[in-house]
């Protein structure tokens, strides 16, 4: 039971479970006219006859192209869970950076395109190379790197086993070409080092008396956030964490945090990836977006036409040149902005000026219906309507770890040791809904308002040089 209710193992857990799933969710994706706007390329047919599609192929900017049919079975016996590491926003020392031609538009320095941009936005108007479109990396994120260090604070609290992204591939041949797996992206709750877990079993078996609690987790000099800590029946921390030993990172076990999913099932969850030359393709419905947590804000990505790709090497221990690519729309990027720590309400309009691949994007097109070039364009900087889209591309790195499923007896919000009922200073209390259970996401300005403290926005110490995640005395044990 526990298995199903983790949800990766649907394809194993039998029919009565596939039934069950919201189909309308997990399989509605969008056609436009665009590339890459939630089509994916054309398969390579088994004859030799050639068909119209966008361009695939394994250079930088576009996607790779679908094998044929026949490389997948329903049986394909192969699950793989990798956790993701060194994300990188600033795209400006990368050459090529990562990305894709979102618009098949090459509008890069020197090209017949040259400064093309949509809506008169200027910083949006020039591609990197090979026309691929990531307005944010490589013109908003070198901008605000300098007051925020997004990278450092995921490392240091994904390292910890909490918000860390959790992609999870079933359904795969173990080849290098497949034209269908199943994949899912959930963040975690909690990770701990346990060389001796062999199954998602041993991880339940073992966590069936623990507490998965909320808890604020600061002092009165130094007010924290609401973090997931988890204790065993007696009471006391489980602080293992995970350790991340070079070619043994599976003995780092990771629960999932209830907030991936819906009822039972994950909310990020496609059947339709695909691995091409051990290249996984990964597209990304804009309803269901990933979640990026540190331990002070978050950040929803809802990308429109996103694609997640990653290259599986090393015997499929890691994933490689990996990275988010897609279309953030402005009002959705307003919206992240102050989540992230940007608590000014003039950086909205700001947005605007980075808009790059289309004017706006009505509603429509998520029903399928591509009319996105004839809507005119409303970000005009003086009205509250905020138009456009803006390019995307996040880096990112895999290492193959181990899933734990769901904590076996939910999430409970901590209101303080038994028998004594005082909360935490600045308590649970102080940013959860009174029915709420779940851990609410950090929401970076909404804290500095909390708190009236400014500084709750800004980045922790140790992010100010270079930071390297430091394993536990628990790792050093053989
Ligand atoms: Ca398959
Ligand atoms: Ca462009
Ligand atoms: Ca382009």
């Amino acid at each position: 039971m526990r298995m199903n209710r983790a949800g990766f193992d649907l394809g194993a857990a039998g029919g009565r479970t596939i039934k069950l799933l919201p189909l309308a969710i997990f399989f509605v994706f969008f056609a436009a006219c665009f590339p890459f706007s939630g089509d994916l390329p054309h398969e390579k047919l088994d004859a030799a006859e050639p068909i119209d599609g966008p361009p695939c192929g394994m250079e930088p900017g576009i996607l790779p192209c679908k094998p044929p049919l026949s490389t997948s079975s329903p049986e394909d016996p192969i699950t793989a869970t990798f956790a993701i590491t060194d994300v990188i926003l600033d795209q400006t020392n990368l050459d090529p950076p990562v990305g894709l031609d979102l618009d098949g538009i090459d509008s890069s320095p020197g090209s017949a395109n040259e400064g093309q941009g949509e809506c008169g936005a200027t910083e949006g108007a020039l591609d990197a190379k090979y026309g691929i479109d990531n307005v944010i990396g490589l013109k908003l994120w070198p901008d605000l790197s300098a007051a925020l260090k997004i990278e450092c604070e995921v490392e240091r609290t994904h390292k910890r086993g909490v918000g860390t992204l959790l992609i999870h591939i079933s359904g795969w041949n173990a080849d290098k070409d497949d034209a269908e797996v199943t994949v899912t992206v959930v963040s975690s709750i909690a990770g701990f080092h346990r060389p001796n877990w062999r199954t998602e079993a041993d991880a339940a078996n073992a966590a069936k008396d623990w507490q998965f609690l909320i808890a604020n987790t600061g002092t009165e000099e130094a007010p924290g956030y609401d973090l997931p800590f988890v204790v065993d029946a007696d009471g006391n921390p489980i602080e293992e964490e995970p350790c991340w030993k070079p070619g043994l990172s599976t003995q780092d076990w990771f629960f999932a945090n209830p907030r991936s999913f819906e009822g039972h099932f994950p909310r990020v969850r496609t059947t339709r990836a695909y691995i091409s030359d051990y290249r996984l393709v990964v597209p990304l419905d804009v309803r269901a977006p990933i979640e990026l947590v540190t331990d002070r804000r978050s950040v929803t990505i809802p990308l429109v036409g996103g694609y997640l790709v990653a290259d599986i090497v090393d015997e499929a221990t890691r994933l490689d040149n990996a990275f988010i690519a897609g279309r953030f729309r402005v009002s959705d990027l307003a919206v992240a902005g102050k989540a992230i720590g940007f608590c000014d309400a003039s950086h909205a309009q700001t947005y605007s000026l980075y808009a790059d691949l289309f004017r706006d994007v009505p509603e429509s097109f998520l029903e399928g219906n591509p009319v996105i070039s004839n809507v005119d364009c409303t970000s005009d900087g003086e009205d509250d309507l905020l138009g456009g889209a803006v390019s995307i591309g996040v880096g990112f790195a895999g290492v193959r770890v181990n899933y734990a499923g769901l904590p076996p007896n939910g999430v409970e919000v901590y209101t303080g040791p038994e028998g004594d009922g005082d909360p935490l200073p600045y308590g649970a209390a102080l940013y959860h809904e009174a029915t709420d259970s779940d851990w609410r996401l950090p929401d970076a300005c909404e804290l500095a308002a909390l708190f009236n403290n400014p500084a709750m926005a800004l980045p922790p110490a140790e992010c100010a040089g270079d930071y390297t995640y430091e394993p536990g005395a628990h790792c050093s044990s053989p």
